[in-house]
């Protein structure tokens, strides 16, 4: 971790329908409250490049997707992120939300998909070169509940077509790297109202903040 209070990089992650999108505005605005104002983005994506590459990974299509080229393309994505937005907002001071990272990576395409982790590792080496979140926030649910959530959608995407059992295993993975990274990752029960899962999202912001102004 970086030793104060400027330039911070913060990530939310959960299964379908934990609720990232409505809890990554809530920490926009509690951080806001704070008097930080933070950059919010999300991956895949976070630039137009990106962005493209995200449509090309997400749409629906006949061909199936070889999971390796899939990863792939998600860290190509996560360079040009990088480069482009995350990196240079963090050496100006800034904080940046944001809405997955590498952690989703070993969670759906390791976990998920069958990836093996140390080529996984390989890439995140290639791309990061040891750039890590300060904080990732995991909202945690079991799948039938995040999917009851999301039931009704238009158009699925690629993943959302899934079956139940490719979301058991992404759920595993990512308990497994909460457990391992203890530190860095805070498990936050998302299958409870959304005021007791922001309560114990403030709190971890709160917990953060004293100790990264020390
Ligand atoms: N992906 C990958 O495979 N590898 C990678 O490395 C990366 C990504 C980075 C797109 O992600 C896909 O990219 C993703 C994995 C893959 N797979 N999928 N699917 P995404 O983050 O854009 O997509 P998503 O996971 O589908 O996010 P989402 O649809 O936006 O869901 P959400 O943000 O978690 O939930 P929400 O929209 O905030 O909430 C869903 C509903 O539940 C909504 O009606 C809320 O009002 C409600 N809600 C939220 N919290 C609660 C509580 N506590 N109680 C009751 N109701 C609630």
């Amino acid at each position: 971790m970086r030793g104060n209070l400027s330039g911070r990089f913060i990530t939310l992650e959960g299964t379908e329908g934990a609720g990232k999108s409505t809890n990554l505005a809530f920490m926009r605005d509690y951080l806001e409250g704070a008097g930080i104002t933070a950059l919010v983005t999300r991956e895949p994506g976070g630039t137009a490049f990106a962005e493209e590459i995200r449509e090309l990974v997400l749409s629906p299509r006949e061909e199936g997707v070889d999971a390796l080229a899939e990863t792939l393309l998600i860290f190509a994505a996560r360079a040009q992120h990088l480069q482009a937005v995350i990196k240079p907002a963090i050496a100006e001071g800034r904080w940046v939300l944001c809405d997955r990272f590498t952690d989703a990576t070993y969670a759906y395409q390791g976990a998920g998909r069958g990836v093996p982790r140390e080529q996984i590792a390989v890439l995140e080496g290639l791309v990061q070169d040891g750039f890590k979140p300060d904080l990732t926030v995991y909202l945690d649910l079991p799948v039938e509940i995040g999917l009851a959530r999301i039931q009704g959608r238009d158009e699925p995407d690629r993943f959302e077509r899934e079956r139940h059992e490719f979301f058991n295993r992404v759920r595993k993975g990512y308990l497994e790297i909460a457990n391992t990274e203890s530190a860095r990752v805070k498990v936050v029960d998302a299958s409870r109202n959304l005021r007791d899962v922001q309560r114990d999202i403030s709190a971890q912001l709160d917990a953060c903040l004293r100790s990264w102004q020390t």
